[in-house]
């Protein structure tokens, strides 16, 4: 069954034809990914701009933007556009605008572009809205998803109105299902951090990761660097992912809107958690960004494993209060009840 088969009782007809966009627009990009090395479209731009997050653009950074841009604008459906590569927000024109607010990524993992390594897509669209704000939280999230470029090209997204997560494969320019993706059932013991950062983690990070670590344990490590693919292996196997704030990057490093947003929004109807980490157990879908841009530390993946960290970190602030002597007052609210559950 193709994409738009399996959701025609589903989307109403906006929904549809801003999916529809995304879907074109993916297979756009795959086609200019494959092709890269061939159309000499590899690296940075000439002039070496930095996007807003202070990122070099490349090439390719570019021209999946405007692919994306150029495909949502027609659709008439959008209002706003918040996109990685744009500074601030794409008012899109009042003979094409509609009334929803769309979030991407167009192609995350760049330093990944240039050696074929995987690479994504990530959207969200929001519930529709007269009014323009940036700061809306992940609940105004109606549908999430992200695309994959890697040996195959997927697209795995979730819908409102829909259970679950869905996944589809691309097979000549048509997105047929492949399945249901639920990570509650897998139990593959994988952890997926950059340990490259860890002289600079906090004790919370330490702590947990170390347990990971302990003899007689059977967890590997796997980090490709691209959030995309090793979400989407979290997600089909089981484990957890994280990009922990530490003393260099005392925010993470992931962007909350266009990044953190709609992976998460997956990661919870697909049965996991996402919470912030950095001693907070709070949804990272529950944060009310204050800047386009924002990051934010996350750690996400099977309940089991996000429950561990939230149980090493209880245990650093319990010692803590009691070294100190002093009351919990200030600790985060509900972090040392030792009901640890996720809705
Ligand atoms: P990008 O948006 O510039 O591509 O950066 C985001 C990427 C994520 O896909 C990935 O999880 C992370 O950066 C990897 O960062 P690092 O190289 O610091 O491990
Ligand atoms: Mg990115």
């Amino acid at each position: 069954m193709n994409f738009a088969e399996f959701y025609k009782d589903t989307l109403n007809t906006n929904l549809a034809e801003i999916l529809n966009a995304i879907v074109k627009s993916s297979i756009q990009i795959e086609q200019k990914v494959r092709r890269s090395a061939l159309d000499g479209i590899q690296g940075t731009i000439d002039d070496s701009s930095c996007n807003s997050s202070g990122d070099v653009q490349k090439k390719l950074d570019v021209i999946t933007n405007d692919i994306m841009i150029e495909n949502l604008t027609k659709t008439k459906c959008c209002s706003v556009l918040l996109s990685e590569e744009n500074d601030d927000a794409i008012i899109v024109n009042k003979e094409f605008q509609g009334k929803y607010m769309v979030a991407f990524d167009p192609l995350d993992g760049s330093s990944n572009i240039d050696c074929n390594v995987c690479i994504g897509t990530i959207f969200s669209v929001y519930a529709e809205s007269e009014v323009y704000d940036f700061t809306r939280n992940g609940k105004d999230i109606i549908c999430a998803g992200y695309v994959f470029y890697g040996p195959a090209t997927e697209l795995v997204i979730t819908v409102d109105g829909k259970n679950g997560v869905q996944k589809f494969t691309l097979d000549n320019s048509i997105y047929i299902y492949t399945g249901e993706i639920d990570i509650s059932n897998k139990t593959k013991k994988i952890y997926s951090i950059n340990e490259s950062n860890c002289e600079n983690w906090y004790q919370d990070i330490k702590e947990y990761i170390s347990l990971y670590k302990e003899k007689n344990t059977s967890y590997t490590q796997r980090y490709i660097g691209s959030m995309v693919a090793d979400v989407h292996r979290t997600l089909l196997y089981g484990g957890v992912f994280c990009y922990p704030a530490d003393s260099k990057n005392v925010n993470g490093k992931l962007r909350v809107i266009y990044e953190c947003f709609p992976i998460s929004k997956i990661m919870e109807r697909a049965g996991g958690a996402s919470i912030i980490g950095n001693f907070s157990r709070k949804r990272v879908l529950d944060i009310v960004p204050e800047k386009i841009h924002q990051r934010t530390p996350i750690l996400m993946g099977s309940k089991d494993e996000v429950v561990k960290y939230i149980r090493v970190t209880r245990k650093i602030l319990l010692d803590r209060c009691l070294n100190k002597n002093n009351n919990n007052s200030n600790l985060e609210e509900h972090y040392l009840e030792e009901n640890i559950e996720f809705s």
